[in-house]
């Protein structure tokens, strides 16, 4: 039998719903989410593997003006992803409809090589009226060939989008195991399991300035696993939101991350947080490096 295999990077704008829609189609979670723009930093790639064709998923950062090193490393990466793989997903938000910023991204798109094909996601939110009015607004865009309308967090319209894929993909061999969800470190999902909590809970710049960095896994047994790791913010009033009122705030991330970390890792976790101020970070290239933010 013939196999078929490619990258697919998603491109669009912040907050469409590309994590969500990376792991609808991978079928579980590897990827964060959150209602916060910028949530996803480095470039994940999750696999979605049917029985005839293999899909490496380029989630990327949504699609902005960069700011700092940080967001400048994130748009830098988009441009290198995209120029690297063999399809394009592009992601619009059916419930806000098509703006100046996927006209930008669709551009940038149609003078690539790379064959496009768009999602409408969100149509959960949709009664059929308005969802023919987004998928007719996704086509005035003019970028690829074929508009899929899907709910990532239903999973309506998944399936559809991935076996069209796979037929678009060139054939090869899979890059990964049939089983392979990701190919992020476990230190690194871990991290991300966390910081998804923290975004959960925080509001305005906070989200922005926190990062997570898992220091040790202790692996103790067959059902403990004792994790160490540390959340950084960029200043000392954030550090005080961050642990809250008599501790109510890192006490709740902790509990809700555990959680997380548990359901990842199958065993029992031990989760020892804390909360650092680190000046700057977003704009300290050595540490982006060392973060694996390239
Ligand atoms: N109703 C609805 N909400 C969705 C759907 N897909 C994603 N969302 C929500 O949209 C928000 C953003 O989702 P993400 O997957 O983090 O978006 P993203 O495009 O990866 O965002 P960035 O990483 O910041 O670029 C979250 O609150 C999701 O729960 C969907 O199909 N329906
Ligand atoms: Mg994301």
């Amino acid at each position: 039998m013939v196999t078929r295999s490619g990258f697919v990077a998603l491109a669009g704008r912040p907050n469409v719903g590309k994590s969500t829609l990376v792991n609808a189609m991978v079928g579980r979670k590897v990827a964060i989410v959150s209602d916060k723009p910028q949530t996803t930093r480095r470039a994940i790639r999750g696999v979605a593997t049917t029985d005839r064709a293999q899909l490496v998923l380029v989630d990327l950062p949504g699609v902005q003006r960069p700011l700092d090193a940080l967001t400048e490393r994130m748009q830098r990466r988009v441009e290198r992803e995209l120029a690297d793989s063999d399809a394009a997903l592009m992601v619009i938000n059916g419930e806000e409809g098509v703006g100046p910023g996927d006209r930008f991204i669709a551009e940038a798109l149609r003078r690539s090589e790379t064959p496009v094909v768009v999602a409408v996601n969100k149509i959960d939110r949709l009664d059929r009226p308005r969802t023919v009015l987004a998928l007719e607004a996704a086509a005035s865009l003019d970028v690829g060939d074929d508009v899929f309308p899907v709910s990532a967090r239903t999973r309506a319209g998944v399936r559809p989008l991935v076996e069209h894929l796979g037929a678009l993909v060139p054939a090869g061999p899979f890059y990964y195991p049939a089983q392979t969800g990701s190919d992020q470190p476990r230190d690194v999902l871990l991290a991300e399991l966390i910081r998804e909590q923290v975004l959960r809970r925080t509001f305005q710049e906070v989200p922005h300035a926190v990062e997570v960095f898992v220091e040790d896994i202790d692996e103790r047994g067959e059902d403990l696993m004792v994790v160490r790791a540390s959340i950084w913010v960029e200043a000392e009033s954030q550090k005080g939101i961050l642990i809250g009122a008599g501790g109510r705030m890192i006490k709740a991330i902790g509990t809700a991350a555990r959680h997380e970390l548990e359901r990842e890792v199958g065993a029992r976790v031990h989760l020892d947080l804390s909360v650092r101020v680190r000046r700057h970070w977003r704009a300290d290239e050595a540490l982006l490096d060392r973060l694996g933010i390239e």
